[in-house]
C-alpha cells in the first residue's frame, strides 16, 4: 500500500553548511568536544537501535514497559485529538505504544537523521492507516517552529528516551523555554527522563559487554572520514564511558591511544597520548528536581509515572 507522509524539509539548508563549522569549533577547542548529534547519521541511528536492545542498557526497556502500562492512563490526562509533535523521532518505535491509546489529530516526527526519519515515518503510515503522519528534518540544538498544515487543535510533544539528558541542565531549560514558548496555554510535553541511580547500573549501560555503545562512539570517528572527507584512524582511539556523579552525567570520550593528528578541512588536529575527544554528555535527574527545572522554563507538571525501581520517568507537564 502506498503510504502518504507529507515532508517539510525547511529545516535543512540552514543546517548543513554550520555542521562543519560547528565540528571545527569543537575539535580545535581545549578540552575537545563534539556535540553528540554528530552520532546520528544513518549507521549510527542504527547503532544506537542496538544499543536499545542491550541487556544493559534499561532505559529503552523500561520507558517502553512504563508507556505500555500507562498508555489508558496517559491518555486521560492527555486526552484525544491532539497534535503529537515527536522530538528526535528515531525508529518511531515507542510512539506506536500510544497511538491506539492516545488516538492524535495528526503525528510529526522531527528527526536530524533524514534518511532515518523517512523509513520511520513511511512504515508508521502503512501500519496506522487513519493517522496523518508529517515528518520534518531538523537539528534540535536550533529553534524550532511548527510547520504549516498539521491537523489539530492542542500540540503535545512526545520527547522520550531521555534525550533531553543531551542537554546541560542550563540548555534543557532554555530548550524547554523555547517549546513552551510554541505550544499554546493548556499545550503539553510528554517527556521520559532517565533518573539518578546506582552508578554500577549507569557504568554498565554505557559500557555494555557485547561493544555496541564503543562501537556507536567510534562510528562518530567513520563519519568524520565518510561525510566530512577527515584522515582519521578509528583504530587509534578507544570508548571511555563513566559516572560523574558531582554532574549527575553519563560522559562519553574517544580517547586517543597514541600522539597523532586528525586531518579535518584543511586543519591539522593533534591528540596526544591518553587526549580524549568528549562525545556526549547524558544528564540524570530526580523527579523533583526535572520538575523545577521545566517549572522555570514555563511548564506544570501533571502527572508522572515510573517504574518499580525508579529507573526511568515519563513526566506531562502543560504550558
Ligand atoms: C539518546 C541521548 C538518550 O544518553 O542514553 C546511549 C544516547 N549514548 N548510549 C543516552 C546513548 C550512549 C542516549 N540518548
Amino acid at each position: 500500500m502506498e503510504s502518504a507522509v507529507r515532508f517539510h524539509d525547511h529545516h535543512l539548508p540552514e543546517v548543513a553548511g554550520s555542521l562543519h563549522e560547528e565540528l571545527l569549533t569543537g575539535l580545535t577547542a581545549t578540552p575537545k568536544y563534539a556535540s553528540p548529534k554528530f552520532f546520528y547519521d544513518r549507521r549510527g541511528s542504527e547503532l544506537f537501535d542496538a544499543i536499545c536492545e542491550q541487556p544493559e542498557y534499561y532505559p529503552t526497556r523500561t520507558e517502553e514497559a512504563i508507556l505500555r502500562a500507562a498508555a489508558a492512563d496517559i491518555a486521560e490526562v492527555v486526552g484525544r485529538d491532539a497534535t503529537l509533535i515527536e522530538l528526535g523521532s528515531g525508529a518511531s518505535r515507542k510512539v506506536r505504544l500510544l497511538l491506539e491509546a492516545l488516538h492524535p489529530a495528526c503525528y510529526l516526527g522531527v528527526d536530524i537523521s533524514r534518511e532515518f526519519l523517512l523509513e520511520s515515518t513511511h512504515r508508521l503510515a502503512a501500519d496506522y492507516p487513519w493517522l496523518e503522519v508529517h515528518a520534518a528534518c531538523a537539528d534540535l540544538t536550533h529553534p524550532m517552529r511548527w510547520p504549516d498544515g498539521l491537523s489539530g487543535e492542542r500540540p503535545v510533544a512526545f520527547f522520550p528516551g531521555s534525550s533531553i539528558g543531551n542537554f546541560t541542565p542550563e540548555e534543557a531549560e532554555s530548550f524547554l523555554r523555547g517549546l513552551s514558548q510554541l505550544l499554546p496555554t493548556g499545550g503539553g510535553l510528554l517527556i521520559g527522563v532517565d533518573l539518578i541511580k546506582d552508578r554500577a547500573i549507569l557504568d554498565a549501560a554505557y559500557n555494555d559487554a557485547a561493544g555496541v555503545t564503543a562501537a556507536f562512539n567510534l562510528n562518530l570517528l567513520e563519519r568524520l572520514r565518510r561525510e566530512f572527507e577527515a584522515e582519521v584512524e578509528p583504530q587509534a582511539f578507544r570508548h571511555r564511558a563513566f559516572y560523574n556523579e558531582l554532574d549527575s552525567r553519563i560522559e562519553m570520550h574517544l580517547v586517543s591511544l597514541y600522539d597523532q593528528a586528525m586531518h579535518l578541512a584543511g586543519e591539522r588536529i593533534e591528540f596526544t597520548a591518553g587526549e580524549s575527544l568528549h562525545t556526549e554528555n547524558s544528564y540524570k535527574y530526580s523527579i523533583t528536581g526535572f520538575c523545577e527545572l521545566a517549572g522555570r522554563a514555563g511548564f506544570e507538571p501533571r502527572a508522572h509515572w515510573t517504574d518499580r525501581d525508579a529507573l526511568f520517568c515519563i513526566l506531562y507537564l502543560e504550558r
